[in-house]
């Protein structure tokens, strides 16, 4: 799909659905639960114009910036709960100030967009990273589990999330190049196909069972996580075994996505299988959704798993 902005207001959204169902044109006079179960449904909410307001000068900064050790991080990243900037390899203490006060002001932008917009979720969210992505994703050197150009759904590989939901809301702030997405099946179908060669995950713990809370109470200190879940795990191995099966990367069905300069999406991508094929420069906020708030609860990749699997 090729969508430039001609005509449409900062409060106009198109609904890309990715199960190969047409695309459905929407406003923000759609409720916050039809909304919430378009993106639980697996679509891609794109809005053609950006509702965040980044300034022509704070962009131009941002295009000037610098990832620190590339090959270590992913991306920058702001973490909301510490207040701190991570990846970033400043000029200088102003630089430094700067870069931290953009990243925080999309971490609130976004956050009270995303507020009213999926009202639902935001009794038991908690904020995740912010990242800001200035490296070329065309042609990028990362080892082979790393690889975003390869479609996979994603999984937490170090934080257990014991199947609350991955929400990433991204910006393309690149001036002339859009940020171009390959998306196949969801989840869902995805599990279908490949349930019977994946081997079936231990039987789920909830997330408050003693080790879970313990887990959490570490991550929560910002310490490193004691070891992980049976769903995190599986969602891993399922992460893996995408990127590692050749036959699927050059067979599975493909809609390619292009997101134009200024424009914004957001998407389950643990519901959404996608790679990213080209594009630099783009604004990048996770949530992590409470499963008990989903409104298709059924949809959730925890629920399609025990269902598979009967561990319910
Ligand atoms: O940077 C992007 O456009 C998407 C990369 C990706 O697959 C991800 O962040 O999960
Ligand atoms: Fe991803």
């Amino acid at each position: 799909m090729q969508t430039k902005a001609k005509g449409v207001s900062k409060t106009d959204f198109i609904v890309c659905m990715t199960d190969g169902s047409k695309p459905i044109q929407a406003n923000l006079a759609q409720t916050p639960e039809i909304v919430c179960s378009l993106l639980e449904r697996g679509g891609i909410i794109y809005f053609p114009e950006t509702p965040f307001d980044i300034s022509a000068s704070d962009r131009e900064f941002l295009l000037a910036q610098k990832q620190k050790d590339a090959d270590y991080h992913k991306n920058i990243a702001y973490r909301p709960k510490e207040d701190i900037v991570t990846g970033y390899a400043a000029k200088t203490p102003v630089d430094a100030q700067r870069l931290h006060s953009i990243m925080a002001d999309y971490h609130n932008q976004t956050t009270n967009f995303l507020r009213s917009f999926i009202a639902p979720y935001k009794r038991g969210w908690e904020p995740d990273f912010a990242t800001f992505r200035p490296i070329e994703e065309k042609g990028r050197k990362m080892s082979l589990r790393k690889r975003n150009d390869l479609i996979h759904v994603d999984s937490f590989a170090t934080r257990p999330i014991y199947g609350d939901r991955i929400l990433r809301t991204f910006t393309n702030i690149n001036p002339t190049e859009n940020r171009v997405w390959r998306t196949s099946d969801t989840f869902e179908s995805l599990l279908e196909t490949y349930k019977n060669v994946m081997p079936a995950p231990a039987p789920f713990k909830s997330k408050n069972d003693g080790q879970s809370l313990l887990t959490r109470l570490y991550s929560m200190l910002g310490l490193k996580a004691v070891g992980t879940s049976p769903y995190d795990k599986y969602m891993l191995d399922f992460h893996n075994f995408l990127k590692e099966n050749g036959f699927f990367q050059s067979n599975c069905r493909k809609d390619t996505w292009e997101f134009p300069p200024n424009s914004s999406w957001m998407v389950f991508t643990d519901m959404v299988s996608h790679s990213v094929l080209s594009g630099q420069y783009a604004l990048e906020q996770t949530y992590i959704i409470n499963q008990d708030d989903l409104v298709m609860p059924e949809k959730a990749p925890i629920n399609l798993i025990a269902k598979a699997y009967n561990l319910k």
